[in-house]
Parts: structure tokens; sequence; C-alpha cells
């Protein structure tokens, strides 16, 4: 057996799947006897209980009165690096270039040890973030600068390297989903309270924010419901929901659209609908089509970004180009109103994410990388 590692995880631990798959993979490899500790602004929303080997370090920020702005950042990679130093950590495993990544590598030098800092990266860092001048310099600088590199999709690592001229070898590492949450749930009696006999339910989440195009999501909604019952599910909240809840009633769909707010049991909420809508602008992977595909829920969106690499179309899923609403709200008809193909995409969802997107590969994956930096023997683990 090897040995067990001491790793410090930052991530945004409030929104988002990057904060997911974080909090996630921490419990994870605490599970498998790693000795995780967060360390972010507040509980990261997926942690929930008290977990063995899981510790919580809260970054504070100094309101001093000549601050224009709280300097969250320097905060951060102090605690790092007192973490780092107080809890002997291996490495410290961070989410998302700026800041994280900057902090890190901060408390690296801080610390003056053999810290490693293992960097990864989700997608709006590189895919709007990185685009912004001011940015550009840092965001490179903390990826060359990593001890490793990892991104949720090939898509991402090929932008990486476009946008900012990298040449540095970056791991490719999917997202995951854990099979003992994430599962094709008995909701029927739920789902009576959302749909009447013979209608299909379609659900999208997501924090609308404008590269979610969630107008698509509405218009898709809206070409699909004039071909079969159906009726539509908004989950999640963000700066585009007031301007969504207008649309929806202009074109006269309140009383089939319903805005259930953000949901704790997305497992749940995904298995009472029959097809998610995903139509971004951008999306490095798409986690929340994963949870849907495990959940045998197929999803219908655009080829943005990494979203082909989980979703082949036909097999688990329909793409079109993004903002082809048309083409989409054909894939949906044809989806649900075809028991058979329903039927044998449905099941071809839970095998892949089975198979391919399994919660315990992706974590050796990871594991494989930390000892790969620290230049240690992997260890057998059995099984999660
Ligand atoms: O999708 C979002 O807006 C949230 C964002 C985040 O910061 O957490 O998600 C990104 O990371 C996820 C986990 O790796 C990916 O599955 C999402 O595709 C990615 N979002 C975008 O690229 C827009």
């Amino acid at each position: 057996m090897g040995e067990r590692l001491k790793i410090g995880i930052s991530c945004y631990p409030t929104l988002g799947g990057s904060g997911v798959v974080a909090t996630e993979l921490g419990k994870l490899l605490a599970e498998l006897g790693h000795e995780i500790h967060f360390i972010t602004h507040s509980m990261p929303f997926r942690l929930g209980k008290y977990h063995k080997n899981i510790f919580y370090h809260e970054v504070g920020v100094t309101d001093y009165y000549v601050f224009k702005y709280p300097p969250y950042d320097l905060s951060l990679a102090t605690k790092l690096a007192q973490v780092a130093k107080m809890e002997k950590l291996d490495l410290l495993h961070v989410h998302y270039a700026v800041p994280h990544a900057v902090c890190a590598l901060l408390a690296r030098q801080m610390v003056g040890s053999d810290l490693k800092v293992v960097t990864t990266l989700h997608g709006t860092d590189i895919t709007v973030l990185a685009q912004d001048e001011s940015l550009k310099d840092l965001i490179r600088y903390a990826i060359n600068e990593s001890d490793a590199v990892t991104a949720v999709s090939n898509d991402l690592i090929q932008e990486t390297k476009r946008t900012l001229d990298i040449e540095k070898t970056i791991d490719l590492v999917y997202n995951f989903v854990d099979k003992r949450v994430y599962y094709p749930r008995d909701v029927s009696g739920l789902k009576k309270e959302f749909v009447d006999r013979g209608e299909k339910l379609l659900i999208h989440i997501s924090n609308f924010r404008p590269v979610k195009r969630v107008c698509d999501v509405i218009d898709i909604f809206e070409r699909v419901q004039r071909e079969i019952p159906a009726r539509l599910l908004l989950v999640g909240d963000g700066p585009d929901l007031a301007r969504l809840m207008n649309v929806v009633k202009d074109k006269g769909l309140s009383e089939r659209v319903t805005f259930c707010g953000k949901q704790d049991d997305v497992a749940q909420v995904i298995s009472l609908a029959d097809a998610m809508l995903l139509p971004s602008e951008k999306e490095s992977f798409g986690l929340v089509a994963l949870e849907a595909m495990a959940c045998g829920v197929p999803t219908i969106g655009s080829n943005a970004g990494g979203i082909p690499e989980l979703i082949t179309h036909g097999e688990t899923g329909f793409l079109a180009p993004i903002g082809d609403t048309e083409q989409m709200a054909k894939y949906a008809v044809q989806l649900l109103g075809d028991e058979e193909l329903y039927e044998k995409v449905s099941k071809a969802c839970l095998d892949r994410a089975r198979n391919e997107f399994c919660n315990f590969n992706i974590m050796r994956q990871y594991e494989e990388i930390y000892y790969r930096v620290l230049g240690r023997e992997a260890r057998q683990t059995s099984t999660v």
C-alpha cells in the first residue's frame, strides 16, 4: 500500500460545476484514506455532513478602510501557506487558474518547501477570463508554473494552448458522477405534481448566465409543446432570471413553465424529467448533462466546447449548432415521440455515465497525477 497524502483543496465553494467536482473529489479521496483540507471562503455547498478525513479552513478577508476592494486573494494565499505548513500538506489541488492557482503559487513560495501545486482548468477561466488582456499573462503564468495542470475536456486543452500559446502538457481528466447518488430515482408520485398524464417534462438547470442561452431553452420548448404535450422545469438562479420570467410571460407560456429556483437534490429533480436541454454558447464539459445521463435522462443541446466529448450525437443525446433551436426542437420531438428510440438512448446514457465517467476511475486519474508530481509510487486502493 502506497502513501496516504495530505491534500489542500481550494475552489469556488458556493456555486457551479467546478465547486461540485472539487468537493466530490475531496470526499472520494477522503473515503480512500487521504487527508483532505478544504481552504475556501465558505463551506463547500456539497460537503454536507461531517466526513472522516476532511477538514475545513475558512478564509477570512481583512476589511481595512484604505482598501477599496478587500484583498481576498492575499488572504487566500496566506491561509493556503499557513495550512500547508501547519498540516504538512503534500500538495494543493486548486480549481480555476484565477485566483486559486495564482494564490497557490504564492503560498508555495511562502512555505518554501516541496509543496506541489496541481491546477484544474474548468472552462471559463480560459474561455472567458483568458480573453481579457488584463488577466491573460497571469493565467499563462499560473498554468506554466503549476506542477501539473488538468482540464476537463480535450476541447478545453486545445483552447487553452491556442489562447495562451502554451506548450506545457495538460492532462485530460473528465468530470465524473457518483453512481451512488445519480441513478434513475423512482419519482412517479412527485411527477404527478409537475405533469398531467401523457405530458413530457423538459428540464434545464444552470446559473442562468448569458453563456447558457436560456432564451434558447424557452424557444426550443415553445416549438416542442406545439407538437407534443409538454412542460418545462427551469432550475437555478442567476443574472438572466428576471428577463427570462418576462420572456415566458410574453410568450404566453407561464402555465407550462415552472421556475423552481436552486435545488439541493439534483438527482431527484433530474429524475422527474424526460429530457435535459443544454443549448450553451460555451461549455467546457457540461457536468449537468452527465448528471442527467447518469439518471437515464438524455440531453438535447449545442455542440459547443466539450459537449460532444460527453454526448455522442444520436446515441446518448442529440446535438445541433449553437443557436439552432429549430433543429434542437426537432430532435426533442423525435426523441420524445418515439418510445423505442427513447428507451435505447436512455439505456445508452446509463451505460456510458456508469462506465466512462465513473467517480472511482476519474478519482484514480487525479490520484496518479498527485503521485507523479510528488515522485512517489501510486498505491493499490480498493474500489469505492
Ligand atoms: O457552467 C457554469 O457556468 C459553471 C462552471 C463553474 O465554474 O463551475 O462550470 C464549468 O466547470 C464545470 C466543471 O468542470 C463544467 O462541467 C462546465 O462545463 C463549465 N462551464 C462552462 O464551461 C461554461
